[in-house]
């Protein structure tokens, strides 16, 4: 599977971050996703986090995906893989400045490029997989039903998930049209199939899919650089445009194991 790697700036640490800001020393730190939608960019309004996963800081590589010496923040298992593909500082192993859990991180915010909005928030997601990407997850509530139906539990459940209303105040922005659902498709999705919860995984997984196939087959970009372009014809070019500003590099991993020693 071929992700990009899109690079979320660290602007403020949060309150129970004090522990991780030492780790950090004063370096640029960047929260890594891994994301198959990076033309939707614009409508970023959290950073998701899996509050029980280990996290850690990893020196970047200053040949390949970062053009200056930075700290990348993503899972143990992602840093594995970076390591293998270049994207990191090594020497006979992947060098570590230090772990946390996802927990530190809530309240922290965070820059992220071409959006309108300068700063978010990192808020948790729970139904994060810490086996698949690097389990930074950007918030897309416009174009994905997961991403909508997690900022809505977490607005209704604020003490429960321990975080700050404040956190999810952002309204989801249109970042493209979609014939059947105009320009908020997730919204409309979740909406039309009754989804209640961030638990409802199989209806979410169907919301998902036709999510995907709206949003490439049928999108039409409405902000932006290819504003009134079709998204299959210009997602290529905005992802290469990303990694030339060196704001996303491109992160692969094997679809599972067994496959890639098998194949
Ligand atoms: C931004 C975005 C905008 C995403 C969108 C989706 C959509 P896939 O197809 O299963 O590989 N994601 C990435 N890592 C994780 C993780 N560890 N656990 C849970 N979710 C994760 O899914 C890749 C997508 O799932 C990624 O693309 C990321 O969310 C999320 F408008 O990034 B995406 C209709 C989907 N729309």
């Amino acid at each position: 599977q071929e992700y990009v790697g899109m690079k979320l700036e660290v602007t403020q640490w949060g309150e129970r971050a004090e522990r991780v800001k030492q780790l950090a020393g004063g370096k640029k730190v960047f929260m890594v996703a891994a994301t198959l939608r990076s033309e939707t960019m614009h409508g970023v309004t959290n950073l998701f986090v899996a509050p029980s996963v280990k996290y850690g800081l990893y020196p970047s590589s200053t040949t390949k995906g970062s053009k200056e010496d930075v700290l990348y923040l993503v899972t143990p298992r992602a840093a594995r893989n970076m390591a293998y593909q270049g994207l990191l500082r090594t020497e006979d192993k992947v060098e570590c400045v230090g772990e946390l859990e996802g927990s530190e991180l809530l309240g922290t915010k965070v820059h992220p490029a071409l959006s309108e909005h300068k700063e978010v928030y990192v808020v948790p997601m729970d139904t994060i997989k810490d086996n698949k990407g690097t389990a930074v997850v950007i918030c897309m509530p416009s174009d994905s039903p997961d991403d909508w139906i997690t900022t809505l539990d977490l607005r209704k459940k604020p003490e429960y998930y321990n975080i700050d209303p404040e956190w999810v105040a952002l309204e989801p922005v249109p970042v493209l049209t979609t014939p059947t659902y105009g320009d908020k498709t997730a919204v409309a999705i979740v909406e039309k199939m009754k989804i209640n919860s961030p638990k409802d995984t199989k209806q979410l997984a169907e919301a998902k899919e036709l999510a995907y196939k709206e949003g490439f087959y049928g999108g039409t970009m409405i902000v932006g650089k290819y504003k009134g372009e079709k998204v299959e014809d210009v997602k290529n070019k905005i992802r290469d445009d990303l990694i030339a500003q060196d704001l996303a590099f491109i992160y692969s991993e094997p679809e599972n194991l067994v496959m890639s020693r098998s194949g």
